[in-house]
Parts: C-alpha cells; sequence; structure tokens
C-alpha cells in the first residue's frame, strides 16, 4: 500500500512550543491529540469496550444499516475517512457493500499514525484484497487542504469522519474544518459525520466516569505524554480526574485537578509551572449535539444536511452532508 506522508514537517521543536504555551496559559490546558501515545491508543481502545462507554455501541449497528442504504451508490466511489485509526468503523460500512461495488472502491485511510495505517492496512488487504487502498499520514486539521486539494479527479469521494471525533473542536473550528470541507468537496460529493447527540446527564457523566477508572488513566497519561516531549517531572498521581456536563457549551469537560500546590519544572526551561491545590488543566472537550446543532453547524459551513440517520433511542447521528 501507497503512504502519502505529510507529518515530517512537524518538528519536535514545535510540539513543545505548543505544550508549554497551553500550560503557561490561564486556565492552563492541553490537546486532547496528545493523549494518543501508544498507552493512550490502548487505553482509549479499552475504553470502548466499558459497559458505561455508549458511543460505539450505538455507532456500530448504525454504521451498518446506513451502510445499507449507501451500497449502490459507492460504486466508483473513493471512500476518504478522516481519523481512521484502527479501521474497525470503515470494516463495518465495507462489509455491507458488495463484493462487485468494492471492487471500484479506492479506500484512503488519513491519519496522524503512520503505525496504525500500516497495521489496519494490512488487515484491510486481506479482508477485501478487491479493494484499493492508499494511505495518508497526515494531520487533517492542519494538512487538509494540502493533501485533498489536488483532488480533481473524475470519481466521487465519500469522506467519513466517525467517532464523534468532530465534538473534540469547538463550535469555531468545527464550522472553519467543515468550511475546509466544503472547499475540497465537489457537488456529487458526500460527507458522513459520526456526532454523539444530547442524551440524559447521568449517562453522559457516566460515560466519562467510568466505576473501573480506565478514562481517569486515560486522562492522566496525557501528564507522561508531555513529560516525554517537555522533560517535565509530572507525576500523575498528584492529579484528580474530572469529567462534568458544562450545559452552557453542551460538553463533557474534562479536567486533571491538582491535589496541593505544586511546582513542575524541566531541564529545558527555566520558569517552573506552578499550580496552586484544586487548579485545574483542561485537558478535553467532547461536545453533543442536537439536530438543530448539526443543521446550524452546516448551514454555518455552507454545506446541506441531506439526511441524520439515527437509532431508536437518538444517542448517536450520522449526518450525511453534500455542498
Ligand atoms: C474519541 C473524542 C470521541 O470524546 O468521547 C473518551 C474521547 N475521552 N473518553 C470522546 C474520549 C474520554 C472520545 N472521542
Amino acid at each position: 500500500m501507497i503512504i502519502e506522508d505529510f507529518m515530517q514537517e512537524v518538528g519536535e521543536s514545535s510540539i513543545r512550543e505548543k505544550l508549554l504555551s497551553c500550560l503557561r496559559s490561564n486556565p492552563k490546558t492541553l490537546p486532547c491529540t496528545f493523549f494518543y501515545d501508544r498507552t493512550g491508543s490502548e487505553l482509549f481502545e479499552k475504553i470502548t469496550t466499558l459497559e458505561e462507554y455508549y458511543p460505539p455501541k450505538v455507532e456500530i449497528p448504525l454504521l451498518r444499516s446506513t451502510a445499507r442504504k449507501f451500497d449502490g451508490e459507492l460504486k466508483g466511489c473513493d471512500i476518504v475517512e478522516l481519523g481512521s485509526g484502527d479501521c474497525s468503523k470503515i470494516s463495518v460500512f465495507l462489509d455491507e457493500v458488495l463484493e462487485e461495488n468494492r471492487q471500484t472502491i479506492v479506500y484512503y485511510p488519513v491519519d496522524v499514525s503512520r503505525e496504525a495505517i500500516e497495521k489496519s492496512g494490512s488487515i484491510l488487504r486481506k479482508r477485501y484484497p478487491e479493494m484499493g487502498l492508499h494511505g495518508i499520514n497526515a494531520d487533517f486539521l492542519e494538512h487538509l487542504r494540502k493533501m485533498l486539494g489536488k483532488r480533481r479527479g473524475e470519481r466521487r469521494s465519500l469522506f467519513c469522519f466517525f467517532g464523534s471525533t468532530i465534538g473534540n473542536l469547538d463550535r469555531t473550528k468545527a464550522t472553519e474544518f467543515l468550511k475546509d470541507l466544503d472547499g475540497v468537496m465537489k457537488r456529487e460529493d458526500r460527507l458522513l459525520l459520526g456526532m454523539d447527540m444530547v442524551k440524559d446527564i447521568d449517562v453522559l457523566e457516566r460515560a466519562y466516569n467510568d466505576s473501573q477508572g480506565i478514562t481517569a488513566q486515560f486522562n492522566k497519561n496525557i501528564l507522561n505524554v508531555t513529560n516525554s516531549h517537555l522533560g517535565t517531572d509530572f507525576n500523575p498521581d498528584d492529579f484528580e480526574h474530572v469529567a462534568f456536563f458544562n450545559r452552557n457549551y453542551s460538553r463533557i469537560e474534562m479536567h486533571l485537578r491538582a491535589k496541593r500546590d505544586l511546582e513542575v519544572t524541566s531541564p529545558l526551561f527555566d520558569e517552573d509551572i506552578i499550580f496552586k491545590k484544586g487548579e485545574t488543566i483542561h485537558t478535553e472537550n467532547s461536545h453533543k449535539y442536537t439536530v438543530d446543532h448539526i443543521r446550524g453547524m452546516a448551514d454555518a459551513a455552507g454545506l446541506f444536511l441531506r439526511n441524520v440517520y439515527t437509532d431508536d433511542k437518538k444517542w448517536f447521528s450520522l449526518a450525511e452532508m453534500v455542498k
């Protein structure tokens, strides 16, 4: 499989600058993309198997039923999946597509992890030997235009962005991202967006405060990742996992709260990072949507919301958008 590479230019020094400026801002933050080193990715996979973490349990059957409606239209189509990860989601989708249609499909997994693309690429090749494969190692927020701007061929594309990953972006960023997508989409292209919906607060909060403490470990692991980039001496045990639904922004927020006054040091910089007891680092937002939110975002980006596929409980949606 070919893997195009857009990640080379992302140097360690710009990563350090980014992390340090987040930790020096007020309130302190860390970008949620830094959850996913090897340990973090494993912890996230564990999260997806937890009783309390409902999203994959709802999204996967929804992908299956939606794929059946799409099957015929996928003939001769390029499927571009943003944040393809282990490719388990697209497999559910492709399983429902007729083999004779799959023969005409080229699948483009786009991910920040080259490893993930290589690993899932070899699985997909065995599972669907008849299908074309072309990996893209890129950060789709940074490189979207560069990697897709020149795709002006004859073939139609279906852009997929599953798992409610868009929920990590705030309203402005999400709209910008959709506008960028609109910029690279052709008339006949389509976008399928997985979005987690607003629901009972207890259900939402339990999903991010699981009884086994896996989400807490996942949250705290970002400090280990930070240590490895910045040479800092964060001790994850000095922090407490906090996750709650913020109604004003319709989102789950995850934070790490200092259990005591702390000074974090690194040989790479002089000025320590100071924490007062109870001070927090904001590590993640996970937005939850209503159909009105979804329509509002499509409108703001200049896209047309053609369909919203959802489950019986309306817990998760696949929003289909076109130009
Ligand atoms: C991968 C961003 C969809 O927001 O639910 C899971 C990440 N964070 N538990 C989410 C996550 C805590 C997840 N997304």
